[in-house]
């Protein structure tokens, strides 16, 4: 095989861009590269701040766990949902946001057509076999013109991709190890979820999925 033919059957970076709605790219494997080098700085991040199962306002324990990174961290419990510059667990700051998630989150948001994308904010959410995350809407941050940047590591998932209502029957997209999301624009407010987990082992992650969302919130 000569060069050229070799380069030609590479995927080309533009190929693995996809639209999911008018504001939203699907990025495939953007991430899969740096995605040991992620999982080793969110090692020291839990370190500070575990995973933990918070509860909805309505009193129900999330089948997700999460921790943040960064100066705000999205929170809830029986008082609401909301974003806090502590963990209410040790009523601590957030630990500092690793730079390479900063950097990929922005690199994934310019080449989405999201220049200049600087999150405060960092949930992290990890599934297990059986772990979902029902439709809702993206809605606690302050500002929507800002995406929405969310890396899947580990185990495949796959998403609900819904309407701006919550009738409109959603999409289902595979989400698998070193996929990026960028979510803004028009689609900024669409409801979203995952579907129950199904079983697996990933060879850096085991029995879980791992997913960073990258928000502005303040
Ligand atoms: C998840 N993601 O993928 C949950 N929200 O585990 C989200 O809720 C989400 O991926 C807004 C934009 C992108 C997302
Ligand atoms: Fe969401």
């Amino acid at each position: 095989m000569i060069a050229g033919d070799l380069l030609a059957a590479l995927p080309s970076p533009e190929a693995a861009i996809s639209p999911l709605a008018e504001g939203a790219a699907l990025l495939r494997a953007f991430a899969a590269e740096e995605a040991p080098a992620l999982l080793e700085a969110l090692n020291s991040v839990l370190a500070a701040a575990p995973f933990r199962h918070m509860l909805t306002p309505g009193g129900h324990r999330m089948s997700v766990a999460m921790s943040n990174c960064g100066r705000l961290g999205w929170v809830t419990d029986r008082r609401g949902y909301r974003y806090d510059d502590r963990d209410p667990e040790t009523e601590r700051p957030w630990p500092a946001m690793p730079s390479l998630f900063a950097s990929v989150a922005a690199r994934a948001a310019a080449r989405s057509g999201y220049p200049a994308f600087a999150p405060d904010c960092c949930l992290i959410n990890r599934y297990h076999p059986g772990a979902r995350m029902a439709l809702h809407q993206d809605r606690d941050e302050r500002d929507f013109s800002q995406p929405i940047v969310s890396v899947s590591l580990g185990l495949p998932a796959i998403f609900l991709f819904g309407g701006l209502t919550r009738e409109a029957r959603p999409l289902r997209v595979r989400l698998a190890h070193g996929d990026v999301v960028v979510w803004g624009g028009r689609v900024r407010l669409a409801f979203h979820g995952v579907a129950p987990l199904a079983n697996g082992l990933h060879p850096l992650t085991g029995s879980a999925r791992i997913n960073l969302t990258f928000r502005k919130a303040a």
